[in-house]
């Protein structure tokens, strides 16, 4: 079962958490696994301050009792963990299915090291399938549109329930089909050149460990 897998995978990043430490908190279902985990392991003692990565993971973590901290107090993340929609064989990650890319880029570029929790569904040979998020400003996103369309995107405004879809930063996002995508760092920087671009979902070069489950077994890939 997937979700199982998810939470074995949660469970395993739980361990890397050391006393004192700054944590980064990626978003999505996987990564909620860990919050639960994590509340437990603060009840049992353990003294964390987190930064989340999106009003939904703050949300939950308040609900939990995990304390929380921001950029205003420390610009030190000692590590984040974080979820992911496609992860290949370099590590190169397609990130944002739950529109929280810009936060959690921020927060992830930001930790020392950055651990990537997922069921074995996310690991594919070339990333492409899934579409990839950007997030852009809603001003003019049309000119956007047509400028990626020029990249050979198929860009797509994301709704939710019928309304257009608005980040936790007030921006839109478009999900790109690229097909198979070859270069993923060539074509990140050939989207976030672009006016109205704020972030692309493109995690090149950033995970140091992607802790995968798959059938109740865990698996670490490393760069
Ligand atoms: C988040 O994790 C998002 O970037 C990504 O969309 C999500 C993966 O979702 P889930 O863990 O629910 O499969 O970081």
């Amino acid at each position: 079962m997937m979700s199982d897998d998810k939470r074995l995978a949660a469970l395993e990043s739980v361990k890397y958490i050391k006393d004192g430490m700054i944590l980064g908190l990626g978003s999505g279902s996987t990564v909620n696994w860990m919050l639960r985990a994590l509340s437990e392991r603060i009840k049992e003692g353990l003294r964390i301050e987190g930064i989340p990565s999106s009003k939904k993971t703050e949300k939950l973590a308040k609900e939990l009792g995990i304390p929380l901290t921001d950029f205003s107090k420390t610009t030190k993340i000692d590590l984040a963990i974080d979820g992911a929609d496609e992860i290949d064989g370099n590590l190169n990650l397609i990130k944002g299915g739950g529109g929280s890319l810009v936060r959690e880029k921020v927060v992830d570029a930001c930790a020392d090291e950055l651990i990537i929790i997922a069921d074995s569904s996310k690991v594919v040979k070339q990333l492409g399938a899934f579409s990839l998020p950007v997030e852009v400003l809603p001003f003019g996103f049309e000119v956007t549109v047509a400028n990626i369309e020029k990249l050979g995107g198929i860009p797509k405004l994301r709704r939710k329930e019928n309304e257009i879809f608005v980040s936790d930063n007030g921006n839109y996002i478009l999900d790109c089909s690229f097909g198979t995508i070859d270069g993923a760092q060539a074509l990140h920087e050939k989207l976030i050149r672009l006016v109205g671009v704020v972030e692309t979902g493109i995690f090149s070069g950033m995970a140091d460990k992607v802790i995968v489950a798959r059938n109740g077994e865990i698996k670490f890939l490393t760069r």
